[in-house]
């Protein structure tokens, strides 16, 4: 196990701290305050390295850490853990998965203890937490959030506070494509909405600046009508549209559209796996020196799917996002806190498929109201087991 103690001064800066040095899998095993801030302890997974010999004595600081906490049940056991694994001369998939087994029974029962006591303590920061959780939210930014809250507080006051805090956080961009012009190029999976949000915002650009200025380009030389689909939204609307199957007619056809302020550009719909599709979009940005990339997200998509889009279409710098089909979503939480932890802006929002009405500029107030709205209207409960499990092991630094 590779365990590792944080302090830092609070909450978020000490999950930062985790998700950098440990990755997205680790697991936190105690929290508490501490005179300069907090402290984690936080561990990633079992990997045999922990049970061979050499790897043994890193489980003795992982029982003295533990130690310090304020569980000495905790302790003992992790302490007679550690020792067990120090002795192991044989090691076996069978210790590796008993200790596997141990630990999780350990956590839970922790996290229980811990959250019920939570509940008892702090019961408006739970009640946030609860709420929080029923928008959808991934459970660090849950947390920071009710960590940033002041003492004190009713429940209604310490609620409407948290959702100030998320509105605070969701990162959202401007509409400068429209006022200002640029080169953008839409990317993301297929079906997402990228060829029609480049017609809904032509459409708008056209409507308000005429069709002056704006030219379309497509990139899709695969899918079966892409190109005759920008064609014929050029012609409705009266703007140049280009056909460039290969990065250098893309860089030849933008080298000819210096004059035109706004040139969208779509992409053909990548599959997310597609082993090419990091250098598929670096030929892309790489076409003219003013690209911005524009990441198009589905909010209608399964909850976890954002995290692994962007992640997927990160390959290049995005500039911002248009998230889609908020329409279609039966919650906004999990989207938003992808975009929350990749810090990148909305600019637009999509919520239905008339062009050009259903796209707006991006508004972080509405966009927590949405989420609200959805969660209620979904009638959306949250067990306890899973507030247990989830913040269980922060409740220390929470209270
Ligand atoms: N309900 C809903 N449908 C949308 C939205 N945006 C796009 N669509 C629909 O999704 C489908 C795929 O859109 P398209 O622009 O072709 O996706 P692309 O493959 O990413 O270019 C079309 O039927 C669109 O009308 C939206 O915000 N809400
Ligand atoms: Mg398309």
């Amino acid at each position: 196990m590779n365990m590792r103690r944080y302090v830092a001064k609070d909450m978020r800066e000490c999950l930062r701290q985790i998700r950098e040095h440990q990755g997205p899998d680790a697991v936190i095993l105690s929290t508490r305050k501490v005179d300069d801030g907090v402290e984690v302890v936080a561990a990633i997974d079992f990997e045999l390295a922990s049970v061979e010999p050499g790897g043994a004595p890193s489980a003795a600081p992982m029982a003295a850490d533990y130690a310090t906490t304020a569980d000495p049940e905790a302790a003992d056991t992790l302490a007679a853990l550690a020792a067990r694994s120090e002795v192991a001369d044989e090691p076996g998939v069978n210790l590796q998965s008993e200790l596997r087994s141990l630990r999780r029974l350990l956590e839970g029962q922790l996290a229980t203890l811990a959250w019920n006591d939570l509940t008892r303590r702090a019961p408006v920061q739970a009640e946030v937490l609860r709420g929080l959780t029923r928008l959808g939210l991934a459970s660090d930014v849950a947390a920071s959030i009710a960590a940033e809250l002041p003492a004190h507080l009713d429940f209604s006051q310490a609620e409407q506070r948290a959702r100030a805090i998320l509105t605070h956080k969701v990162p959202v961009g401007d509409d400068r494509w429209l006022t200002r012009g640029g080169r953008i190029a839409f990317v993301g999976p297929t079906g997402v909405g990228k060829s029609t949000a480049i017609a809904k915002l032509a459409a708008r650009r056209v409507l308000e600046h005429g069709p002056a200025g704006v030219a379309l380009v497509s990139t899709d030389g695969v899918r079966f009508g892409a190109q005759e689909q920008i064609q014929n939204l050029g012609r409705l609307l009266g703007v140049p549209a280009f056909a460039a199957d290969h990065p250098r007619e893309l860089e030849r056809v933008l080298a000819g559209l210096e004059g035109t302020p706004l040139v969208l550009i779509d992409t053909a719909g990548t599959g997310q796996r597609d082993p090419r599709l990091s250098a598929k979009i670096g030929a892309i940005a790489g076409a003219h020196p003013q690209i911005e990339v524009a990441l198009v997200l589905s909010a209608s998509a399964q909850a976890g799917a954002a995290e692994e889009v962007i992640a997927r279409f990160s390959a290049v710098r995005l500039a911002a996002c248009v998230v889609t089909k908020v329409d279609e979503a039966t919650s906004l939480g999990g989207t938003l806190s992808a975009l929350i932890r990749a810090r990148l802006p909305i600019a637009w929002v999509s919520e239905g498929q008339r062009i050009p009405e259903d796209l707006t500029p991006a508004r972080a107030h509405q966009l927590v109201v949405r989420a609200v709205t959805l969660a209620e209207r979904s009638g959306a409960s949250v067990d306890e087991d899973l507030l247990q499990r989830r913040y269980g092991a922060l409740a220390h630094a929470l209270a």
